[in-house]
């Protein structure tokens, strides 16, 4: 007898049919649950979603897939969960699940949204979720940037809608997984990532407002333009304490300043009240105004084709990310550098990093006949100059979580 996933291919085809393997030699049994949820990348629109601004985000074709099955029914009632990236093990406790203080690793995501899945469905709904065997594996690099820890959420998440037959509202589930992240990681995320793995559509940019929590799919087909992501495989660690101090920095500021809400906030009140606040909340404040200003626009200008705008607000976006909000780093500056001076004669039409930053990726948008050559230069150059390998991919915009669906041929 074989097992088969009903001929799915796609963007997550490959990562499932392996994991769909795996899971039958670990386990002598094929899965009856398969989930899948994308990595995101962010055109535009940084460290600004925890600031009521938009961000305008894709889900990338790069999952974490979780497959699973029932364990036998007189097991203890627990989740025993192996993550093929790291090859380590461990086990939720269905009936006593783990607290926020749970170390944050890929556990403390998983049980963070299975405590959270609970506490939504009731006790009671919630007992009915088997003891099981898991397996998941991400092709998303993992601490990259591309939020593969808001796509484990998400799709651990759907895991249990799928298992359990209750489906959560879109945004109910994007909340809980962000929940999760605040509790069981400690990173006090916006909503950015895990919305953009919910939502994620093919062929469409979402403009998401993070104050109204409303999306709006900007499309995106076009065949000329191409999105290359160029991981720059650093990854400076500041546990989250950076993060945290920017959104300290921006409350305290957007207070001096005395508006309710930055989206109501303009240049003029930030140079009003330019002698009450310090240097650096007069910088962050410059940052943040501007950048939901360049995002607005940069959905203005891909509904209308306009590519140069674009890659223009997009290196403008990197200088404020750079020198107002210094979340950038060598390697990342580095990275746009070069794409820059290849300039639009090379196809380039504009680069930033994108995420929270400190390492981890670019985005850069190029003419789609001259991704190739545009990708080979940047390599050659990073690793000249900065002795570490970058590694660089083309991405469509890719569909959000979904469960998919397992076939048994007999
Ligand atoms: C991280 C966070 F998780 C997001 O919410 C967002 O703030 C991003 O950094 C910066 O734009 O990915």
């Amino acid at each position: 007898n074989s097992f088969e996933n009903t001929s799915y291919d796609g963007p997550v085809g490959d990562l499932v049919h392996r994991l769909t393997q795996s899971f039958i030699s670990e386990h002598s049994r094929p899965p009856e649950w398969i989930v899948a949820a994308p990595g995101r990348v962010n055109l535009i629109g940084e460290h600004i979603d925890y600031n009521d601004g938009f961000v305008l985000p894709m889900a990338i074709e790069r999952y974490v897939a979780i497959a699973a099955a029932p364990r036998s029914q007189d097991s203890a009632r627990v989740a025993s969960i192996r993550s093929v990236n790291l090859n380590e093990r461990d086990e939720l406790d269905l009936d006593d699940l783990p607290k926020p203080s749970l170390p944050p690793k890929w556990l403390g995501y998983m049980g963070g949204v299975f405590a959270g899945f609970q506490d939504r469905i009731g006790s009671e709904r919630f007992s009915q979720i088997p003891a099981m065997d898991v397996l998941f594996e991400s092709n998303v690099p993992i601490g990259g940037g591309l939020s593969s820890s808001a796509a484990l959420e998400v799709a651990t998440a759907t895991l249990l809608e799928t298992i359990s037959g209750v489906t959560l509202g879109l945004d109910e589930k994007a909340l809980l997984c962000q929940q999760a992240e605040h509790d069981y990681a400690g990173v006090p995320c916006g909503i950015m990532d895990q919305f953009s793995s919910v939502f994620g559509k093919e062929n469409a940019f979402m403009l998401l407002d993070c104050r109204s929590q409303q999306i709006r799919h900007v499309p995106f087909d076009s065949d000329h333009v191409s999105i290359l992501i160029t991981n720059s495989n650093v990854k400076h660690e500041l546990s989250g304490g950076e993060y945290a101090q920017r959104r300290a920095q921006c409350d305290a500021a957007l207070k001096k300043i005395g508006v309710a809400s930055w989206r109501d906030a303009t240049v003029d009140d930030i140079e009003s009240n330019r002698e009450s606040l310090s240097d650096v909340e007069y910088s962050r404040s410059c940052h943040v105004v501007s950048e939901i200003d360049r995002t607005q626009k940069a959905a203005v200008a891909i509904e209308s084709g306009q590519w140069e705008t674009l890659g223009e607000l997009m290196y403008a976006s990197h200088r404020s990310l750079q020198h107002d909000y210094e979340v950038s780093c060598r390697e990342l500056d580095l990275l746009v550098e070069l794409a820059r001076g290849i300039g639009r004669a090379g196809g380039v039409y504009g680069s930033r990093m994108t995420g929270g930053g400190f390492g981890g990726c670019t985005v850069t948008l190029v003419e789609s006949d001259k991704a190739v050559e545009v990708s080979d230069h940047i390599q050659k150059q990073y690793k000249k100059q900065s002795g570490i390998d970058a590694h660089l991919f083309a991405s469509l915009p890719a569909k959000g979580a979904h469960a998919i669906p397992c076939q048994l041929n007999y």
